[in-house]
């Protein structure tokens, strides 16, 4: 049997681990996954954004180049060096933002440009490529005058433009190692200017299409090409990139899951033993006497006097920690325990008090019913039992029946009638906290209305629901209910209710729930 339940009890733990990890970390892998994938979508856009504006700068140089061989054309100038011809070509470089010059070029020596005349002129050296237009490229191109820099220079009919290698390139990026390159679609795709490793064999993927995503070798490329021009540009970045960022948040999200899921585990491990647990703890908590009663007084609010006290049952564990009813008499009630707690604090009661009664003989103890306590005969001869052991009388005991007691109206109503008609006097708890409607209060016999601590707290507070407990007042005394005010803390609560008519009163004020001892000091003092 008791292997049975440890074996039950290891299972019910890795259960909970199981089932609580994988709950918080399945997600997170997926959330992670998700993000890659999200990830990866984003860095496509991205390269083919790059790809555009590196292709986008190329098509412009193309176009500027275009046009300024154009206007010098269409100048007709005989001699291409004169200064009419400079001058002019001075202002196709300044209006051009691509261009770093343009320039006449005779059997390969760039004889004048938008510098000056360059003397017997520069050699350019040979053309790199030609294009179906015409167009000869050369594409590493040094020049006296700039020696640290290299150019592209762009040859037709006689005239050359000349641009920085990098100028297409030359965009910024997000990414730190995104690959960028400019190429030629004339010669099976020369590169014209790159930055970052480049695999020739990406540019083929374009085929006839004019921009084109994919995966390769742990890189994601993006190729577009240009409708005007015979040129492509591309933007490639390692995917590594990217799962050194999904890492990074992996690093930091499945451990802290790992974390989370382990401390869920706990919790609601703890939780099913504790309510599992519950009733037969309680059972031996019967069994062992763990349970004790502290009384809080009850004064007369016009003297001062104590005349009474309520039990408070309590219930103190093996370890040494005292639990208060909230949390025991709720279970005890869902699990048909509460008729055995009931009758255990009315022998406490009439085990302690007898003393009390014997010096006091109008003192009472008000004693708190669940709602299934007033649903059989029971409670009336375990009544009569505390009144024959305590040796009092039955007016010395008030019965708190909580508002939810009186949903079996019927029932409730022929019960609290038969203990009245004992003697015993019986008082409404927690009024006005529950739901029961206002008219059945009339058709109860009742001696005393407690009013709750919700309502005390808001006398003086100027809130909403302040006037509420003048109402509660006058309520009772349409009823002819006696008053026992709960939870007083401050004298001005005190001085508003007496000035309103409340006879009696509970609360910190006047004590805190204390063992009965201390409560018979008070009376002995006469305080
Ligand atoms: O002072 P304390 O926190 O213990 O009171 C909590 C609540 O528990 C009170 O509202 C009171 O009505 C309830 N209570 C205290 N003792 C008993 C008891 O013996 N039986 C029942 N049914 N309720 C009790
Ligand atoms: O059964 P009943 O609802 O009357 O229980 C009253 C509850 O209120 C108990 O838990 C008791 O300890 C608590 N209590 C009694 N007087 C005061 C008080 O003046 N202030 C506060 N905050 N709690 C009180
Ligand atoms: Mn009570």
């Amino acid at each position: 049997m008791v292997n049975r339940m440890q074996m039950n009890k290891k299972a019910v733990v890795v259960l909970a681990v199981v089932v609580a990890v994988t709950a918080v970390v399945v997600p997170i892998i997926a959330a992670i996954d998700q993000a890659r994938r999200q990830g990866l979508e984003a860095e496509q856009e991205h390269m083919l954004s790059y790809a555009h504006d590196v292709l986008g700068r190329s098509e412009g140089t193309a176009e500027q180049f275009d046009a300024g061989i154009r206007k010098l054309r269409e100048a007709r100038e005989t001699d291409p060096c004169s200064e009419r011809s400079l001058a002019l070509m001075r202002d196709i470089d300044l209006s051009s933002s691509y261009l770093q010059a343009i320039g006449y070029v005779s059997q390969g020596r760039l004889v004048c440009s938008s510098l000056g005349k360059h003397g017997r002129g520069i050699d350019l050296g040979p053309a790199d490529l030609v294009t179906s237009r015409g167009v000869a490229i050369r594409n590493n191109l040094k020049l006296p005058f700039a020696p640290d820099a290299t150019f592209v220079a762009l040859e037709l009919n006689g005239y050359v433009v000349i641009v920085h290698k990098d100028q297409p390139i030359d965009i910024k990026t997000h990414e730190r190692d995104v690959s960028l390159a400019l190429f030629s679609l004339a010669g099976k795709g020369t590169g014209l200017s790159a930055r970052g490793p480049v695999d020739p064999k990406w540019i083929n993927r374009l085929g006839k299409r004019r921009e084109v995503v994919f995966r390769d070798d742990g890189y994601v490329v993006a190729v577009v090409g240009s409708e005007k021009y015979a040129i492509g540009a591309l933007a490639a970045l390692p995917v590594s990139y990217l799962d050194r960022r999904i890492r990074d948040v992996a690093a930091v999200l499945i451990p802290l899951g790992l974390v989370a899921g382990l401390t869920l585990a706990y919790a609601v491990f703890w939780l099913t033993q504790r309510r599992a647990a519950m009733p037969t703890v309680l059972k031996a908590a019967l069994k062992r006497n763990q349970f004790f009663l502290d009384y809080q007084p009850v004064v007369d609010l016009r003297t001062g006097r104590c005349v009474g006290a309520e039990a408070l049952i309590r219930w103190r564990q093996p370890n040494g920690s005292v639990v208060r009813p909230d949390l025991f008499i709720p279970v005890a009630e869902q699990t048909g325990l509460i008729a055995r707690i009931t009758a255990r604090m009315m022998r406490l009661v009439a085990g302690g008090a007898g003393q009390i009664f014997r010096a006091h003989p109008d003192f009472h103890i008000a004693i708190n019913l669940s709602a299934d306590d007033i649903q059989s005969d029971h409670v009336i001869e375990a009544l009569a039992a505390l009144i024959r052991d305590a040796g009092c009388g039955p007016a010395n005991i008030i019965v708190e029946v909580t508002e939810r007691g009186f949903l079996q109206a019927d029932i409730a109503r022929g019960m609290l009638s038969k203990i009245r008609a004992t003697g015993v006097q019986i008082a409404i708890d927690d009024f006005g906290t529950g739901y029961s409607s206002l008219s059945y209060l009339g058709t109860f016999e009742l001696d005393y209305l407690k009013i709750d601590k919700s309502f005390v707290d808001t006398i003086g507070t100027g809130a909403a629901t302040s006037h509420v407990v003048k109402h509660i007042i006058e309520m009772a005394k349409a009823l002819d209910l006696k008053m026992i005010a709960e939870g007083i803390e401050t004298e001005a609560q005190a001085q508003y209710l007496r000035e309103h008519g409340v006879q009696y009163a509970q609360g910190w004020l006047f004590g805190k729930p204390m063992p009965l001892h201390e409560i018979a000091k008070r009376l002995a003092h006469g305080a």
